[in-house]
């Protein structure tokens, strides 16, 4: 019999042998190991991390394989597969000296930036080469940038003998991005990376560190969470995400708590009457209800009731849409789209501002959802999205 048409296979992850063999080549030596961080989607819990609350990522199959090699000369050389193999010119040399914010641009910045806060916290680093080869997609919502980080921060953790937990590794990652690459993110997605275990979501809490696995076995539950990728290029690093965070941070000073998180939902009313502007009214109920909706998917997953969580998602997105003001036409119209065409429940995920969406669906149903979604994007003149599915995976490994 034929095989059911799936066009929405999980990532194309490959194994070690490839970046091996292309870190012999550029570099002409020998590859220590390597190590692989993956992306992520958040299933629930948008812009509450920076607020001391809750998330639920899940990890991606698509990784950022490091191929790595230790050096004792004081240099790092971090190449990258997607821009450099085999021209010396794209290869991002710094020395331990130099190394500091605004050394290295672009995608090196992440890995350097990781470096630089190692060597920071006084760990003895005497360089490396580094050959990156991720197929995370970039700029949609998914945490390459994240993925990037980690994959490192794993790999000289392992070659200079740091000794740091995962925990302690998504801080550092997170420090990169923040004092190197400038971006003020907050934890979600270097812990999904560095923490999330296959067939699980993480539920995480972002104050307490205190990090659960909770089953997620869409596929024996016959269901499917679908990635929409909207090719909407979303960056954090504009101004909207940091103006976002200060609303919030803002917000929490006029109420007198510590984060928008020491906020219940039964105290929101009193809350958002106390509050003087309207901005930080509307950030602040996002942030209530966001938190609350987690802890309620939380519940349903444990009671094995996913299949009824779908309302949540679509309340999380109708939150992130008018109440934070971080969605977009082609984020909307992907979650309509699969709504429309029988998906559980959607919504937008990470960030915002363009990157994806996610739409839990019916195993049946996924290829109609996705072929709706298409059909949706290309009647309102959009570019075609990329959809795939999202298998719960693992998080940050050694693999070779
Ligand atoms: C981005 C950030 F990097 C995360 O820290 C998080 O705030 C997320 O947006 C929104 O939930 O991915």
């Amino acid at each position: 019999t034929d095989a059911p048409r799936d066009t929405l296979r999980a990532g194309t992850a490959t194994g070690d042998a490839d970046v091996r063999e292309r870190f012999r080549e550029l570099f002409d030596r020998t590859a220590d190991g390597v190590w692989a961080a993956p992306g992520r989607v958040n299933v629930i819990g948008e812009h509450t991390d920076y607020n001391d609350g809750f998330v639920l990522p899940i990890a991606l199959p698509h990784t950022a394989r490091v191929a790595a090699a230790r050096r004792t000369d004081g240099l790092f050389r971090f190449a990258s597969t997607q821009t450099s193999v085999g021209s010396d010119a794209d290869i991002a040399v710094v020395s331990v000296d130099e190394l500091a914010p605004g050394a290295v641009h672009g995608w090196a910045a992440y890995p350097a930036g990781v470096a630089w806060v190692l060597l920071a916290d006084g760990h003895r680093l005497t360089g490396a080469d580094v050959l990156i080869d991720s197929d995370v997609p970039t700029g949609a919502g998914l945490s390459s940038s994240a993925a990037l980080e980690c994959g490192t921060g794993l790999a000289l953790n392992d070659l200079f003998d740091a000794g740091l937990t995962d925990a302690e590794l998504a801080r550092v990652a997170q420090r990169a991005e923040n004092d190197f690459v400038g971006v003020p993110c907050g934890i979600l997605d270097q812990t999904a990376s560095m923490r999330c275990t296959a067939g699980h979501a993480l539920f995480y809490d972002t104050r307490a560190g205190l990090a659960e696995q909770v089953p997620f076995d869409l596929a024996a539950e016959g269901l499917r969470l679908l990635v929409i990728d909207t090719r909407v290029q979303h960056a954090l690093g504009d101004g909207a995400y940091a103006s976002r965070r200060a609303a919030c941070e803002a917000a929490a000073e006029e109420l007198g708590v510590p984060a928008l998180r020491d906020i219940g939902l039964a105290e929101l009313d009193g809350a958002l009457e106390r509050l003087q502007d309207d901005e930080r009214r509307r950030r602040t109920r996002h942030v209530v209800t966001e938190n609350a909706r987690v802890l309620e998917f939380v519940e349903r997953l444990r009671a094995g009731a996913l299949r009824d969580a779908g309302d949540l998602m679509v309340a999380s997105h109708a939150s992130c849409r008018d109440d934070y003001e971080i969605s977009c036409a082609e984020l909307d119209l992907a979650v309509e789209a699969s709504l429309a065409a029988g998906a559980l429940g959607a919504r937008m995920t990470g960030g915002g501002f363009g990157g994806s969406a996610i739409a839990l669906v019916e195993a049946d149903a996924a290829e109609a959802v996705a072929d709706a979604v298409r059909a949706a994007f290309a009647e309102a003149g959009h570019a075609a999205p990329r959809v795939f599915t999202a298998v719960p995976s693992a998080g940050a490994t050694r693999i070779a």
